[in-house]
């Protein structure tokens, strides 16, 4: 522990942890030993000492009446909650034993780990845990429940998570929200539109959803979910119709565009209205907003991703601002993620070298439900949970629940709090927060990288993850020294990467004097992209050799069953996901899971506005409260949060409807793409 956190009064500099790009600037303040207030700290440059609501009151969370102190083992049903707590050693007597019987009888793969970034500190996500798994040749997990559609569509087309430095989006002239619900989601974005507003920016929201950012924007524009890639090609259509096009632009920097100005000539003003839903002189005016704009961003957020089509359509966006030549205008392009400026040294950190055996079985995370219950294959007989809540947040939760229930699983779960899954656990495991740990955090937004020391002292027994790893390797009787290494030493390892010139300046010992530091990031043009011609690839020849179109293509969303409603189940303003969702404060802002549905569609079924309904498909049903109105299209209902199982009437478990087929591309996620029928109760 560092002096600071054991300093019982001040205020203390801090970044927060959670899954958001705007990766804030914190001010933690101490009485007496305890955090008694978060707020934004006013020098950080980009996000200047606002946050939001929700970190403001984390301070709730942090000493909540049931956050975990100590281990505990279960003693009722798999699922029923019971459990007596235990001490460390009894709790890592009892995995490490378990793990190795299983590893001497059905082999190493039998144990999974399943994590994701509910703390984004990547020593604690991508260190110790993924050594000690390659380490043990454990199964392996692909992480693609986020935004790993996208992340391989908009790939082909820029080389990679390669975009716009949002800190220059302030000169923007238009900006273009395309299925983000920045307002909730990325609100730095947001002030940084504002200030661009003042300027004479125009705001355009293209959703699903008449959400707070729509609500916000100068413009909405109302799209059928999952045509997105239609859109963007009728509004390609037009810029080459109408000469708004910047020929040089494309001569220098992309390769097919004469195939791409032939090609888009099927995607006429008719036939894309009838696909999106959006009028035809709408798109002609956002097709010369565009095309004449002096500068046009492009944030583009999960909307478009979490769909079946989410690759193509990521793909078939990050073609518009090559087409009119935005990139080389000062606050124009496109943002996707920006998290390939600031890659790390990916096999220093991760050791996939520890890993006797290559080509282990591998398992899609989004998958998880049919990883535990399906017959054929050898089973999966251990699971290890971190860093994830995947009984709430995993889609076609019912199937996944099942799979927790099994009472062959042996089923370990590290957290802050009993969540749905550690109700599932053998063994639970109490964790630090953010707060009480070193740790390394680069935001996928902007571009600056940020240095968490400890401010508190941990919480009850809880431990990092990096510290139950130490443990679990001595336990298991791993003796290689990369397991042992200590936080400060992973740090250096990550930052040391010869492939990324942009991290050359920042290191511990900097860090350590500036908490946060900008990588030294060169734009983008003119210069070479990652992709395999170096330059935009508006024609992929990549692609094609994998089987898809090469030419940016409108791909119907799959038939998902004889129901009448496209179902939504997005995130809201107040959780992160599902953390948060137990904490009353947080639920109260909330108040209460609803279904956002279109008039029409509610009139025809006797629905009015603060019913309780059902909604429901062949997978599972739910209980939701209407919100009825014209915020959605007809034929399209919304929902927003993840709720936990005992908030907001405790039927509001939205994955429980949600597909688990996998996307074209990434081996992404549909949350988006699944279909449900809407009663009255
Ligand atoms: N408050 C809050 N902030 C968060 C999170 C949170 O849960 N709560 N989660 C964090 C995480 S992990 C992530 S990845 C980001 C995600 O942040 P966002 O990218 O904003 O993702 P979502 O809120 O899931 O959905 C984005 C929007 O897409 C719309 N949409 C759905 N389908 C379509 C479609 O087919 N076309 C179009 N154009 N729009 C569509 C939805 O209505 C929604 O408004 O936010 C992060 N920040
Ligand atoms: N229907 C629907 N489902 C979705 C989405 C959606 O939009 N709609 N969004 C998807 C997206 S984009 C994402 S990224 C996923 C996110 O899914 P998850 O990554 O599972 O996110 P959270 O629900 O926030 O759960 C994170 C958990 O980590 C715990 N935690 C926090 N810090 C630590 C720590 O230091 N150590 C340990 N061991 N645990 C810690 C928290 O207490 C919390 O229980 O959800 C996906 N699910
Ligand atoms: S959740 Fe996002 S907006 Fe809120 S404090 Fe954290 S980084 Fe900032
Ligand atoms: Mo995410």
């Amino acid at each position: 522990m560092t002096a600071t956190a054991m300093e019982p009064n001040g205020v203390f500099p801090s970044v927060c942890s959670l899954d958001c790009p705007d990766q804030c600037g914190l001010l933690v303040h101490k009485e007496n030993g305890r955090i008694v207030r978060i707020e934004g700290d006013p020098e950080h440059p980009v996000t200047q000492g606002a946050i939001c609501n929700k970190v403001r009151n984390m301070t709730e969370r942090i000493y909540d009446k049931d956050r975990l102190q100590y281990p505990l083992k279960r003693i009722g049903p798999k699922g029923s909650g019971q459990f007596e707590r235990i001490t460390w050693e009894e709790a890592i007597g009892t995995i490490t034993s378990r793990w190795k019987q299983l590893i001497a009888a059905e082999g190493p793969e039998a144990i999974l780990p399943y994590s994701f970034y509910g703390n984004m500190g990547r020593i604690g996500t991508e260190g110790l845990g993924r050594r000690f798994f390659n380490r043990m040749g454990a199964s392996k997990l692909i992480y693609s429940i986020c935004e790993a559609a996208g992340t391989e569509g908009y790939g082909y087309t820029m080389g990679g998570s390669y975009g716009t430095d949002p800190e220059e989006t302030v000169h923007a002239k238009l900006i273009i929200m395309w299925g983000i619900n920045a307002v909730s989601t990325n609100m730095h974005q947001v002030t940084i539109a504002e200030k661009a507003r003042k300027n004479g920016a125009t705001v355009v929201v293209i959703d699903v959803h008449r959400n707070r950012t729509a609500k916000w924007a100068d413009w909405f524009i109302p799209v059928m979910p999952g045509t997105d890639a239609a859109l963007a090609l009728g509004i390609m259509h037009l810029l080459f119709a109408e000469q708004l096009t910047d020929e040089s632009f494309m001569e220098q920097f992309t390769v097919g565009h004469e195939q791409l100005r032939e090609h888009v000539k099927s995607y006429a003003p008719e036939v894309v209205s009838t696909i999106t839903g959006v009028p035809i002189e709408d798109l002609y005016k956002l097709a010369r907003m565009y095309g004449t704009s002096e500068a046009a961003f492009i944030r583009i957020g999960n909307g478009p991703q979490h769909h079946d089509n989410g690759g193509m359509t990521t793909r078939a966006i990050a073609c518009l601002p090559a087409v009119s030549g935005q990139w080389l205008k000062r606050g124009g392009g496109a943002i996707k993620g920006n998290g390939g400026y600031l890659a790390l040294n990916k096999p220093a950190l991760e050791r996939p070298d520890l890993r006797a055996v290559s080509g282990a079985r591998e398992v899609n995370m989004n998958l998880l439900g049919s990883a535990l219950t399906d017959a054929d294959g050898p089973p999966i007989s251990s699971l290890y949970v971190y860093n994830s809540n995947p009984a709430v947040v995993a889609p076609s939760a019912t199937k996944v629940r099942e799979g927790l229930l099994r009472g062959d699983l042996f089923t370990v779960v590290h957290d802050l709090f009993l969540t749905e899954t550690a109700a599932y656990a053998d063994i639970v495991l109490p964790a630090t927060s953010a707060f009480e740990n070193t740790d390394l955090y680069l935001s996928y937004w902007h571009h600056y990288v940020h240095l968490q020391q400890p401010v508190a002292a941990p919480y009850g027994e809880s431990k990092s993850n990096s510290d139950v790893f130490r443990l679990l390797a001595a336990g298991m009787g791993y003796e290689e020294e990369a397991l042992q290494d200590s936080d400060d030493a992973m740090i250096v390892q990550a930052l040391n990467n010869p492939n990324n010139p942009n991290l050359a300046g920042i290191s511990l010992q900097s860090l350590r004097e500036h908490g946060a530091l900008k990588a030294d990031v060169k734009p983008l043009f003119p210069g070479k992209l990652r992709t395999p011609s170096g330059r935009i690839e508006l024609y992929s020849a990549a692609m094609e050799r994998k089987g898809y179109p090469p030419m940016p293509t409108y791909i119907p969303l799959v038939e998902d069953g004889p129901y009448p409603f496209l179902f939504i189940p997005t995130a809201n303003h107040n959780f992160l996901n599902s953390t948060f969702s137990n904490n009353d404060k947080h639920i109260a802002m909330e108040k209460t899971p609803k279904l956002h549905m279109n008039r029409a569609d509610a009139q025809a079924r006797g629905i009015a506005n603060g019913d309780a309904i059902r909604v429901w498909n062949d997978r599972a049903s739910c209980e939701l409260t209407a919100a009825v109105g014209d915020d959605v299209l007809a034929g399209v209902v919304v929902s927003q949060g993840l709720w936990a199982d005992e908030a907001g009437g405790g039927k509001a478990l939205v994955n429980a409807l949600t597909p688990d087929r996998v996307a074209d591309m990434g081996r992404g996620a549909t949350f988006f793409s699944g279909r449900v029928q809407v009663d009255k109760r």
